[in-house]
């Protein structure tokens, strides 16, 4: 049998139906109103809980790297299953009730329309945007997965304590670059850290009860007589950019080349050429243009292998699967 000529368009309609992009105001005609209201709610928030905005940008990464953007990373562990959530990575996550709590007043208004994947998306950019950082465009259209693993979050989401090449091969497994490794980490000028996190680095760092060479002597010897006190235990939490935590600014890129990185992964951009004269430029750089390649990064991040058109679903609660 030979295909016709007037019946290849139909196959690759069909071919580009199984590979849709997301679009830009996906919901323009389904539910016109989502994203304004996604964008009102967030302002109202944001103001009472501005450290809001990081969690949820963290929250948005952590989604996208495990299965895709499909918001597998707001889904309940059961008792048949330990999800995503339930991961040590994860243990630091907030604002789960917040998606929570915008996902039921945008099913108030367009009951089973607006994916969870799409309202954590919108809810990070426009976060960020409400407290002064970049724009960036969030094209529409995803849809939620229906799995979420333990399992998988602990091995896809990077460790803070990774050396560069476990960091960009991680990058790259998720069809990211160097570049966008570089832009991404800049994240980490908003928002805070747990002590725990950084525990090798200042107490035990190659199992031997000694220090990070490579992190600033002062830095870390101020952090080991105030806030990451052996005696303080683990939880104390520690500002990522001290002193301009809450600004979206370039203090990011100026500590990691002061070697003030706050993690291991912070300090690794500094062990590679390409990487380390990135980090150079960016901390000499107008902010605009941090700013400008942030966006870029976030977008290629927000596409990270999205479900569209027929697979996944639209759950009607961001913790729970649809019953089949
Ligand atoms: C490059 C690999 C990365 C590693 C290893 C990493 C690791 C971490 C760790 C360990 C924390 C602190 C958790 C805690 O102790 O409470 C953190 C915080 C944070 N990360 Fe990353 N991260 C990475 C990339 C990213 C990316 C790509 C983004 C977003 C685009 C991001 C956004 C954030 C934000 C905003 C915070 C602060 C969270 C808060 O204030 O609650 N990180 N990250
Ligand atoms: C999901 O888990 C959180 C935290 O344990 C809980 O507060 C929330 O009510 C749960 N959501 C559902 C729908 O079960
Ligand atoms: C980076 O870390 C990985 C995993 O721990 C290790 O196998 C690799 O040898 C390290 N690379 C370098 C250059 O130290
Ligand atoms: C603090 O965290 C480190 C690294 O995860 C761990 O090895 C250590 O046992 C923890 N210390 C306490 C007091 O919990
Ligand atoms: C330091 O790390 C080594 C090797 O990972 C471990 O055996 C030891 O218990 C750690 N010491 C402390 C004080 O955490
Ligand atoms: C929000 C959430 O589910 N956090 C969990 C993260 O994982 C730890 C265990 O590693 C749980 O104790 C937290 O409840």
């Amino acid at each position: 049998m030979r295909f016709s000529v007037s019946a290849i368009p139909i196959i690759l309609g069909l071919l580009s139906c199984v590979q849709a992009d997301l679009e830009i105001d996906f919901y323009a005609d389904s539910c016109p109103r989502a994203e304004m209201m996604i964008q009102d709610f967030v302002r109202e928030h944001i103001s009472n809980a501005p450290s809001l905005a990081a969690s949820l940008l963290r929250m948005h990464f952590h989604d996208c790297f495990v299965r895709g953007c499909d918001g597998s990373i707001l889904i309940n562990s059961t008792r048949r299953n330990q999800a995503e959530k339930a991961a040590i990575p994860n243990e630091t996550l907030r604002g789960f009730d917040f998606i929570d709590r915008l996902k039921s007043s945008v099913e108030e208004e367009c009951p089973g329309v607006v994916s969870c994947a799409d309202i954590l998306a919108l809810a990070a950019r426009d976060a960020v945007g409400i407290i002064g950082g970049p724009f960036w465009r969030v094209p529409t259209g995803r849809r939620d997965g229906r799995v979420s693993k333990l399992s998988e979050a602990s091995s896809e989401i990077p460790s803070p304590t990774s050396n560069f090449s476990t960091l960009l091969n991680s990058f790259n497994k998720k069809g990211l670059d160097v570049t966008d490794l570089v832009l991404l980490s800049g994240a980490h000028t908003i928002g805070i850290a747990h002590c725990q996190s950084i525990h090798d680095r200042l107490y035990n760092f190659s199992g031997k009860g000694d220090q990070d060479p490579s992190m600033d002597s002062l830095y870390a010897a101020n952090l080991k007589q105030n806030k990451c006190k052996l005696s303080n235990g683990n939880t104390t939490i520690i500002e990522m950019d001290p002193g301009s935590f809450r600004t979206f600014d370039v203090g990011y890129y100026r500590n990691v080349l002061k070697r003030r990185g706050l993690l291991g992964s912070d300090a690794a951009l500094m062990t590679n050429k390409a990487t380390r004269e990135a980090v150079t430029s960016l901390a000499e750089g107008p902010p605009e243009r941090f700013f400008s390649q942030f966006a870029l990064s976030m977008e290629r991040m927000g596409s990270i292998r999205v479900k569209t058109s027929s697979s996944g679903e639209i759950r009607k609660n961001c913790a729970i699967i649809n019953s089949s």
